[in-house]
């Protein structure tokens, strides 16, 4: 059967009940079982597992998805991964798995360690597996030799008292699943409006007469934001989205809790307008919006008409207007035109769009940040936010939707490699040790020190790294080498089959799940993509009674390792997880006040941003227009012959957790190893829907990095550009390629050549003429 079938359904609707239904039993769960849901997301239940997007506040609004269903069914699996499974398959067995049926064994339920001798995993008591980190790290001739990464489902709490065993161990190591991901905000964003997070909160999108949706794909990865963006359409609101693929959600969805809606097999136009940019070329359609608004507004100036850039905001708060002008003059509409893909017919659809809107709302994902001029990206998008008054009004702001369901409070809370000396000072007076002063590393610059041997341990909260990271030639064989791989874990995944000379396996609660420890039932935090703090609550049994909670291993391994000397009380803290908030409320003062009190209150509280208030924290007190010359062009890949390739999710995927091989919305049945790419393009290379094909990437240290025998789709994509599932797609990401200014791999703009199955050696001997 061939594996493209186009999807004539609008996103949403009976298709995705029928879906998780499907999944339910998959995971061997009844249908009428999954009870759980209806305690996600309310107070005193537990934040859902799925994505970082935003909870109303109105609790009585019970909010749900597919994909989040999803998350809560692979979590809540019946199913199991015992050491009686261990017994039965070696290491180099399970290898040969692939990641859908590791996961699919079930929840990790023993502490396991690796033994060499039988090439299996064996049970280990809790004493022992925390006793064996403690001897790896104290044998150490440096801290430094440890990598302590954390993945972003982990809690508040979790993620706190990691970086607090981390620190006093004395490394300030923090690889962090955010530097694959939104790091490019974390970095841009402050630069431009003086702090790295969103302005937006929710009921901003019931205020916006207008939304601009960059590189990200809603109905897939965070469907909870379908609500309000199809409560905006139904508003007369604007909504244009830039995206290489026309992502089905983009264009019409079916709300499951519209009854009415789902009686008639109805659905909502989502977007006014999709515009098809190349892979990579947002910069340049970003300042082809900017270049008409800025021509119109000398216009309506020149003939007393309203002016359309917001002047009276541009002087009272920014700074840097005349020098992005004058950028914005100098880039050729040829240039704008070639690079994005777009006409700049299309760009005025945008532009006017735009230049009407009262209030619009910026938002984006992946398709922006994970590229070598990701940063540029983001602060293109907070100028164009800017030259409108968009941030700091009711209805309008920056809104970069983050991925993990708490990777914006594990960064809140202290993991960064980068940490400020006012927080350094104050873990000092708290604790009364001296925290490193030196920067740790991050993903990009771990991976480094693996390969070139200054790394020794790595410590996983979380995630599945070996897997997540580019490269993996490279990398995953610098893994082996580590003398200690340790992941907290919940499934099985490639991460444990990866491993250092010594590995341990540490299962852990999930967020579903009842955690009770010495003072009683334990609740945690998590801070989601607009800022909201609230607790989580796990009312499942565990699955496993062997299971100890993130928190408990954490405080295991720190006792094992610190011992005595050690300036924190960790078991008082294991205990009672009030007393972490404790810490947090006396090291974030700002942050966090009456923290615990604060949690009790329904729906959370909010971190306030302060470019919500127009308060702008840079160095000037403005708000900064930043310019980057050019186009983010790049001489590689803009060589004859040479596409842009970009990695993104399926539909049925939860980042390296596979949840089937298909892509219901893109029509994919059955397959990940295929390319997408347009016909143009195919034809270009003699190649035709259907073939198998290689993909080279088009690297400049002389390694090579090739897939093979991918299945070439025909699609409506655009020029110089194709696409592939992440992660299959990662072996092809070059080490060296991240954005230079904060290390976040370039997994969404990988220079590529194609060549029909079998012919690499003739496409590498020709690249060896050209070069
Ligand atoms: N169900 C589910 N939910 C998830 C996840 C999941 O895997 N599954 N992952 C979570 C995580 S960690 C994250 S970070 C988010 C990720 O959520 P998204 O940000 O939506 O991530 P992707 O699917 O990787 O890519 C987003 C979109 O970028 C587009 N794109 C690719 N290249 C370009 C480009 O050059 N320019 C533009 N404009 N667009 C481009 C792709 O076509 C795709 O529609 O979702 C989170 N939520
Ligand atoms: N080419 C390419 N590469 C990418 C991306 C891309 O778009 N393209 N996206 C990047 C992005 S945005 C991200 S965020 C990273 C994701 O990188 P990671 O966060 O490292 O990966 P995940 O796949 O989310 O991790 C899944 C594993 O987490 C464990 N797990 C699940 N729940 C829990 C829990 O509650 N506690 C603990 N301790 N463990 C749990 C399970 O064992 C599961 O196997 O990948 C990045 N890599
Ligand atoms: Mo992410």
């Amino acid at each position: 059967m061939k594996p493209y079938i186009p999807y004539t359904h609008p996103a949403g609707g009976w298709d995705a009940l029928k879906a998780m239904e499907a999944l339910l039993l998959k995971q061997d769960i009844p249908v009428n079982g999954l009870s759980i849901l209806s305690k996600m997301n309310q107070h005193g239940g537990f934040d859902c597992p799925g994505c970082g997007w935003a909870d109303p506040l109105d609790t009585s609004r019970f909010e749900y998805c597919e994909n989040g269903g999803k998350a809560i069914a692979w979590e809540a699996t019946p199913k199991r991964c015992t050491p009686e499974f261990f017994a039965q398959h070696t290491v180099t067995e399970l290898e040969k798995w692939d990641d859908y049926e590791l996961e699919m064994v079930g929840r990790l339920t023993h502490p396991m360690r690796y033994d060499a001798a039988s090439d299996k995993y064996l049970p280990v008591s809790w004493e022992d597996a925390y006793a064996l980190v403690g001897q790896h790290l104290n044998a150490l001739d440096d801290p430094n030799q440890v990598d302590f990464y954390t993945s972003g489902r982990a809690s508040n709490e979790a993620a706190y008292l990691f970086q607090l065993f981390a620190r006093e161990y004395g490394t300030n190591n923090f690889p962090d699943c955010s530097n694959m991901c939104h790091e490019p905000t974390s970095v841009g964003l402050p630069r431009s409006i003086g702090v790295g997070k969103g302005t937006v909160v929710l009921d901003d999108f019931d205020q916006s007469d207008c939304i601009f949706i960059f590189g990200q794909n809603p109905g897939t990865n965070s469907p909870r934001m379908m609500t309000y963006l199809r409560n905006a359409a139904k508003r007369g609101a604007v909504i244009m989205s830039f995206n290489p693929f026309r992502e089905r959600a983009l264009e019409r969805f079916q709300a499951p809790q519209d009854v009415a809606q789902m009686a008639t097999f109805g659905s909502t136009e989502i977007s006014s307008r999709i515009f098809q940019v190349r892979v990579g070329g947002d910069v340049a359609a970003i300042k082809g919006i900017m270049k008409l608004l800025v021509e119109a507004d000398e216009q309506a100036r020149a003939n007393n008409d309203v002016e359309i850039l917001d002047w009276e905001f541009i002087r009272a708060h920014t700074v840097g207007i005349e020098a992005l002008i004058a950028d914005l003059k100098a880039t050729e509409w040829a240039d704008i035109e070639r690079k994005s893909g777009l006409t700049r017919e299309d760009l005025s659809v945008a532009a006017g769009a735009y230049a009407k809107a009262e209030r619009a709302i910026l938002a984006y994902g992946m398709g922006i940040t994970q590229h070598r001029h990701g940063t540029h990206n983001v602060q293109q998008i907070a100028n164009l936010a800017l030259l409108r008054g968009n941030v700091g009004k009711a209805g309008a702001g920056i809104c970069p939707v983050r991925g993990h369901s708490n990777v914006q409070g594990d960064r809140t809370v202290g993991i960064t490699e980068i940490p400020s000396k006012v927080f350094l000072d104050r873990l000092q007076a708290r604790y009364g040790f001296e925290p490193p002063r030196k920067p740790g590393r991050n993903v990009l610059t771990a991976l480094e020190a693996m390969v070139g041997g200054a790394s020794k341990v790595f410590i996983g909260l979380g995630g599945n790294f070996a897997v997540a990271v580019p490269d993996w030639a490279r990398t995953q064989t610098a893994m082996r080498a580590l003398n200690l791989t340790v992941q907290i874990s919940t499934k099985l995944n490639r991460s444990h089959l990866i491993h250092g000379r010594d590995a341990l396996i540490l299962p852990c609660l999930g967020r579903t799940e009842l955690d009770v420890q010495a003072t009683g039932p334990q609740s945690m935090s998590v801070e989601d993509t607009m800022s909201m703090v609230h607790a989580s609550t796990g009312s499942n049994p565990p699955a496993s009674e062997h299971l100890r909670s993130e928190v408990a291993i954490i405080g295991g391994m720190a006792r094992a390792t610190l011992g005595a000397d050690s300036k924190v009380d960790w078991e008082s803290r294991v205990g009672n997880y009030a007393l972490i908030r404790d810490d947090i409320e006396a090291v974030f003062p700002d942050i966090f006040p009456g923290y615990n009190k604060r949690l009790e209150i329904p729906g959370g509280f909010h971190l306030t941003s302060l470019a919500r208030e127009r308060v702008w924290g840079t160095p000037s007190g403005k708000a900064n227009f930043l310019v980057h010359a050019g186009l983010c062009e790049d001489e590689e890949a803009d060589q004859d012959g040479v596409l842009w390739l970009s990695s993104m999710r399926s539909h049925d995927q939860y980042n390296t957790t596979l949840y089937s091989y298909s892509d219901r919305y893109r029509g994919i049945h059955n397959a990940r190893d295929v390319l997408f790419i347009n016909a143009a393009e195919l034809r270009r290379l003699g190649l035709a829907d259907g073939d198998r094909v290689d993909i080279i990437s088009q690297a400049n240290d002389g390694v090579e990095r090739i897939l093979t025998g991918f299945q070439a789709i025909e699609y409506d994509f655009p020029d110089r550009s194709c696409a592939a599932y992440f992660p299959e797609a990662n072996p092809l990401v070059p080490l060296y390629a991240y954005d230079p200014d904060c290390f976040t791999p370039a997994s969404k703009g990988i220079p590529v050549r194609v060549v029909r199955a079998g012919q690499v050696k003739a496409a590498l001997e020709e690249e060896v003429q050209t070069a």
